[in-house]
């Protein structure tokens, strides 16, 4: 008999980096952005997909732009003068992200095809080891910009798993498959479902949108950028910048309405009101798209073609909740059986119950998940007490849904960039925050949310925990966010200095 030599242990080459990133959307290229601005390069972006982008590289369905304008939704540090539209779609958005990541010198730290696996804390080396599918690193700080519109939410409806036609959910839209002529379901109607419905209805034989809860819409005032404005905005000192603050400060009025004071929202649902009477003449049909909840409690969306399209003699809304999924149908709880070639799950994204936070696990080996598991809690959206040089963008409480997410995510940008900073001033290995913090923020957040449209509009909504709580949404302006992350709130924090050896 032969004998062969025992396979020699697999070894797994571990990359040193003083910080690693988790995402390339909006807030890791921000991060990224921001520490090669100042110098700091020894870091990695840790990204699952093959380009950078995030929610915006993901959402190509037919249809797909933003809802806050163009000139509001980008960085502040990145102006783009050349905007098409005041309300960008999909592509251009991409196109945006992918300049900013060339024009800063982000590539070259990008790890394309990395999927986090897993990342624990090393107490005894003070670092986290983070697995990805491309590799394991070793970095001092752990800043996670997974995004919380990035892992999609799938329904739980019996028989889905048996449909024999195509489905897609509208984050992973598969553009070589062609509805043109198919019978198609489109099941939700959140800020997704209005736009993808107008966008394939001309095309597709028949299309039947399962409304679970009807939503609250104004008009869209969407409009081509004139050559001379793009001219302006790039010859004129400061006009774009004014324009930008000006939005910005009309859409914070919002606010006044949706957590201070709902009354104040009155003359929007007046709008959104008028907007339906004008698009849907049929009083049935346009009964069955009026919401029965207090405008605001959930996104308030915009759109001028999502009423005429559901409206279109090839479409229906169904209102019966959905019994089961046949492989070729639809069946209703009224009985009814719809026919159907293709389902598109416009259902949302685990948003309350984040997929990276199982996999992150702290001092004593529990997963973010797990100290979650009554609610996610966090100092200043951006620190867990147990979790030690662990940063948050996009984390708790940060979420907003009258202005631009961009706004926020430079506001922690910032603050974290500050903690680095304080680690390199003062010589430390480790910052913690403290659980009194936590739960002091914890508390402002609850008395924020108090009286808000949000818990008291009368809808159920992924704003909300299973709990109850308030746990994605700012509650209140978010100017008051900029100054709460201005800097780091050092008092709040325990560290622990580099050994000599470590520095
Ligand atoms: O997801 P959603 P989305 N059976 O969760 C329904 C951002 N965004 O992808 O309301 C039947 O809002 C669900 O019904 P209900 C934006 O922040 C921005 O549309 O729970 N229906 C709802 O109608 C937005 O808020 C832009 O009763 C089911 C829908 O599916 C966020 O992304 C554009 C169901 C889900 O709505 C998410 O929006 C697009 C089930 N089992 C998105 N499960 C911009 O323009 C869920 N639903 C910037």
């Amino acid at each position: 008999t032969t004998q062969t030599a025992p396979a020699a242990p697999a070894t797994r080459t571990v990359h040193e980096v003083r910080v690693a990133i988790i995402g390339s959307g909006f807030a890791g290229l921000g991060m990224a952005s921001a520490l090669e601005r100042r110098g700091e390069s020894d870091f990695v972006v840790l990204e699952r997909a093959a380009d950078v982008g995030g929610t915006w590289r993901d959402n190509t369905y037919p249809g797909a732009a933003c809802d806050v304008q163009s000139n509001l939704y980008s960085f502040s540090f990145a102006p783009n003068p050349d905007w098409g539209r005041s309300y960008s779609q999909q592509p251009e958005i991409q196109a945006y992200l992918q300049r900013t990541a060339d024009r800063f010198g982000i590539r070259r730290h990008c790890v394309f095809g990395a999927d986090v696996t897993s990342a624990r804390w090393d107490d005894a080396a003070q670092r986290w080891l983070v697995s990805t599918t491309a590799g394991d690193f070793r970095a001092r700080v752990l800043i996670s910009a997974a995004g919380a519109l990035a892992d999609p939410a799938f329904p739980d409806i019996p028989g889905l798993e048996t449909f024999a036609g195509t489905v897609m959910h509208s984050a992973r839209w598969n553009s070589s498959h062609d509805l043109t002529g198919e019978r198609v379901a489109v099941i939700g109607t959140g800020a997704s479902a209005i736009q993808i419905v107008p966008a394939i209805q001309p095309i597709v034989g028949s299309i039947a949108v399962y409304q679970r809860t009807p939503a609250w819409v104004i008009p869209r005032t969407d409009h081509p950028v004139k050559p001379w404005m793009r001219r302006l905005y790039r010859f004129v000192p400061g006009l774009q910048k004014g324009i930008r603050a000006l939005l910005y400060l009309l859409r914070e009025c919002l606010v006044i309405g949706m957590a201070k004071r709902p009354r104040f929202l009155r003359p929007v649902a007046t709008l959104a009101k008028a907007h339906l009477r004008r698009q849907v003449r049929d009083p049935k049909l346009r009964a069955a798209l009026t919401p029965d909840y207090t405008i605001g409690c959930k996104r308030i969306l915009i759109s001028n073609d999502y009423f005429p399209a559901v409206a279109a003699p090839n479409a229906e809304l169904v209102i019966a909740g959905i019994a089961e999924i046949r492989p070729h149908s639809i069946v209703t709880r009224d009985g009814v059986e719809r026919p159907t070639d293709t389902i598109v799950l416009a259902t949302g994204f685990h948003v309350t119950d984040l997929p990276i936070a199982e996999k992150i696990c702290g001092r004593d080996g529990r997963s973010l998940a797990d100290v979650w598991s009554g609610g996610m809690v966090s100092n200043r959206s951006s620190a867990v007490a147990g979790f030690p040089n662990l940063f948050l963008l996009v984390g708790p409480n940060v979420g907003v849904g009258h202005t631009s997410m961009v706004y926020m995510i430079e506001s922690q940008v910032a603050y974290v960039d500050d903690a680095l900073r304080t680690m390199d001033a003062e010589g430390l290995a480790v910052l913690e925050t403290t659980p009194q913090a936590q739960q002091a923020y914890r508390e402002l957040i609850a008395e924020k949310s108090k009286g808000t449209v949000w818990l008291g509009g009368g809808c159920a909504s992924w704003y909300l925990d299973e709990h109850g709580h308030n746990t994605t949404l700012w509650p209140d302006f978010t100017f008051r966010f900029r100054r709460l992350t201005r800097k780091l709130d050092r008092e709040n924090y325990v560290g622990i200095p580099a050994s000599a050896a470590d520095r």
